[in-house]
């Protein structure tokens, strides 16, 4: 005899699917029955379309003329488990979100050719059905997760299509003609095209959706701003709170940050580094659980994601105390001089290169001026010697990904030339980390970033990040003012 808990099932009755946590160890069929009704209508009829769809379409039409009579697959990407049943927050894959606005788990923008272009389908999951208790009984019903847009609703919040994802492995087996996917977001949507596709056509994919993303539209030139403009919030909140981060650690700049980052965006689109002292000279410092001490510099790198994923790359290298020591503002003069000379560079029409160039010749020219290493600045250049200190390239496209367009080819981004609507940050540096014996003593433990999102306009640039001050003297003032 069953008890309450275990009901027998019968055989021709489709079993009860269990939550991994054994909530629902059994059911009553009066319960599953009483569950299935009760429910009202909350389909939203009047629902318009989300602020980038127009720009979204302009998008997928770009694709669409580049790979003609191709299908072509873009996964957004699936969860990943952090450990045992719980995950890590999603992120839709980049190449998803630029071309659909969308952010769903498991979601695929698929592109069907058709004799003239491509017509556009958003395969997501529907809402939960009612009647055969996945609502209530399955992991992914909307009573767990939250209620999903009906795929007549996505089809107009984002001005595509929808249809049922559960059908598309079946779908793309079945289908014939030439294919294209996004590979490394949804193995089991590559599972279904493993003979259809060619690693090497599906890296011409992924690199057209790399380098459409150098010039950003209206659109993005706007939430690059906002996330800039949040960061700059996060930037004065932490300044705020360097007397509780000095009592507790570098995790409290850590925290504080991440609050205006979850309150205004949807994080941060990277992890924060917040490096107080020597830690600066590591330069993807992210343990953040070091001592913060007055006297000491705090290195903070550190960007607010929108909720539609773009994001800021912004440092500054600010004294715990609010005042520069001596050898401090002698490193961070020279660092500021630096980016100062490679924000000039950035032009438009000029070579990516040059704001590098730039930057780096001011650092090496301070380092012969200290006589820390042997000029003339000719050689030192010519053999990257200012590279033990300076470290790192001076910057990067900036956009969906922290290190955006990251697979676009070397002739259209470092060897290219920059347009309007380019995005860079400009960043050099200067470490000396506090075991380098061939510096003098003052100057070991002091590592100095400088950091700005850089937008190229049609008649020079414009420091999107301008709102943060960066000037020694400057960073003072505004230091003492909200420190009160
Ligand atoms: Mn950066």
């Amino acid at each position: 005899m069953a008890d309450e808990l275990t009901p027998e099932t019968p055989e021709e009755e489709e079993p009860i699917k269990q939550r991994k946590n054994g909530l629902y160890p059994g059911v009553s069929d009066e319960l599953a029955e009483n569950m299935r009704s009760g429910w009202a209508d909350t389909e939203q009829y009047a629902l318009e379309p989300i602020a980038q769809a127009g720009h979204t379409a302009r998008r997928r039409a770009a694709l669409s003329a580049r790979f003609p009579g191709e299908r072509l697959v873009v996964p957004a990407g699936n969860l990943k488990t952090r450990s045992n049943d719980t995950e890590y927050p999603f992120r839709a894959s980049v190449e998803y979100a630029y071309l659909t606005g969308n952010q769903t788990e498991d979601g695929v923008l698929v592109l069907e050719p058709e004799r003239d272009g491509h017509r556009a389908t958003l395969y997501l999951l529907p809402r939960s059905d009612r009647e055969n208790g996945e609502f209530w009984l399955d992991g992914q019903g909307e009573l767990w997760v939250g209620r999903r847009h009906s795929l007549t609703e996505a089809g107009k919040r984002y001005g595509i299509p929808a249809d049922d994802v559960r059908e598309l492995t079946g779908r793309l087996a079945e289908a014939t003609g030439p294919v294209r996917v996004v590979r490394g977001h949804d193995a089991g949507i590559e599972a279904a095209l493993t003979d259809k596709v060619t690693a090497e056509r599906d890296e011409e994919l992924r690199v057209f959706l790399s380098e459409a993303r150098l010039v950003k539209d209206e659109f993005e030139v706007g939430e690059l701003q906002k996330a800039v403009d949040s960061t700059v919030r996060g930037f004065e909140d932490v300044v705020k709170v360097l007397d509780k981060a000095e009592a507790t650690s570098e995790r409290y700049i850590e925290g504080t940050f991440f609050l205006r980052a979850r309150v205004e965006g949807n994080d941060i689109g990277y992890g924060s580094i917040c490096a107080a002292g020597a830690h600066a000279c590591t330069l993807h410092w992210v343990r953040n659980d070091g001592p913060v001490r007055s006297g000491d510099l705090l290195l903070l790198d550190a960007g607010v994601e929108t909720h539609s994923l773009y994001t800021a790359d912004v440092t500054r290298t600010l004294p715990i105390s609010g005042r520069f020591d001596e050898i401090q503002r002698k490193v961070y003069d020279a660092v500021y001089e630096a980016q100062e000379a490679g924000i000039a560079a950035v032009q438009p029409g000029g070579k990516y290169r040059d704001f590098h160039d730039a930057s780096q010749r001011v650092l090496a020219e301070k380092l012969v001026e200290w006589g820390l290493v042997e000029g003339p600045v000719a050689r030192v250049l010519e053999l990257g010697l200012q590279r033990r200190w300076t470290l790192h390239g001076t910057g990067h496209m900036l956009g969906l990904d922290v290190h955006d367009c990251a697979v676009a080819r070397t002739e259209t981004y470092v060897d290219g030339t920059l347009e309007p609507g380019m995005c860079l940050t400009v960043e050099p540096g200067l470490y000396f980390q506090a075991d380098d014996l061939t510096v003098p003593e003052e100057y070991r433990g002091i590592g100095v970033r400088i950091e700005d999102d850089i937008l190229v306009t049609e008649d020079g640039n414009r420091n999107l990040s301008a709102g943060l001050p960066r000037r020694s003297d400057e960073v003072e003032l505004w230091m003492a003012k909200l420190k009160g």
